[in-house]
């Protein structure tokens, strides 16, 4: 039998919170070796195991794969969680980018300072609540069912909690003028396997703070 998969990356959550995401949902235990400074980057780079010298890189099933949204696809599929044909796929995919394009400004702010950091957050504020909430919003009132896709949990909803959650630590109530997202997220998070991922003492990684991103900068030169 295959062992369990290893997640190679810093000790926070960056690209790789959503692969940690995703296992602990289909109820697939992992492994994690973290990169706390800049030469464990440097023993992955010289001992050839990333394809394009960056990580995330997961080992799993054999391989070492590198470039988050294949990970995840790789994940979503093995798992079921990828739609049963190539319609809901290509949904599941729309969904998921637009929580990844959230997600993404909101994985930025740390990296911000100042005024910059305001306008930032001001920035992230306006479009979960105009452009990406209303989305989903209308998804699950038009669809009908408990999910975003199909009447099955997926990577959709599953990305979807995490983005919400994410949110939520830049604005409390942000979800107020949302009502079915409210009860998604209460559902969502009552999935069995995702409630022991929400409790304290999972893998899942606090926010970062400014200690951590500090290490980031010097890891990976940002
Ligand atoms: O999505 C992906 O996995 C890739 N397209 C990007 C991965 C990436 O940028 N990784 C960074 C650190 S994590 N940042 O968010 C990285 O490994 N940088 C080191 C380098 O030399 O580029």
């Amino acid at each position: 039998m295959a062992g369990k998969p290893k997640l190679h990356y810093t000790k926070g959550r960056g690209r790789m919170e959503s692969v940690r995401w995703l296992l602990a949902a289909a109820g697939v235990e992992f492994e994690e070796e973290f990169i706390e400074k800049k030469e464990d980057l440097e023993k992955l780079w010289s001992d050839g195991s990333l394809l394009f010298q960056q990580v995330p890189m997961v080992e799993i099933d054999g391989m070492k794969m590198v470039q988050t949204r294949a990970i995840l696809s790789y994940i979503a599929g093995k798992y079921n969680l990828y739609g049963k044909d190539l319609k809901e796929r290509a949904w599941i995919d729309m969904y998921v980018e637009g929580t990844t394009d959230l997600m993404g400004m909101i994985m930025h702010l740390p990296l911000h300072s100042g005024d910059t950091k305001e306008k930032h957050l001001a920035l992230i504020i306006e479009r979960a609540t105009n452009r990406y909430f209303p989305v989903y919003e209308k998804a699950l009132k038009d669809h009908g069912h408990d999910y975003l896709v199909g009447n099955k949990l997926s990577w959709a909803d599953i990305h979807l909690l995490e983005a919400i959650l994410m949110t939520e630590e830049c604005k409390p109530g942000i979800l107020s003028a949302f009502p079915l997202l409210q009860a998604f997220k209460g559902r969502i998070s009552n999935v069995p396997t995702i409630k022991k991922f929400l409790q304290p003492g999972s893998q899942r990684k606090p926010p970062p703070d400014d200690k951590y991103i500090a290490n980031v900068r010097k890891i990976f030169n940002v």
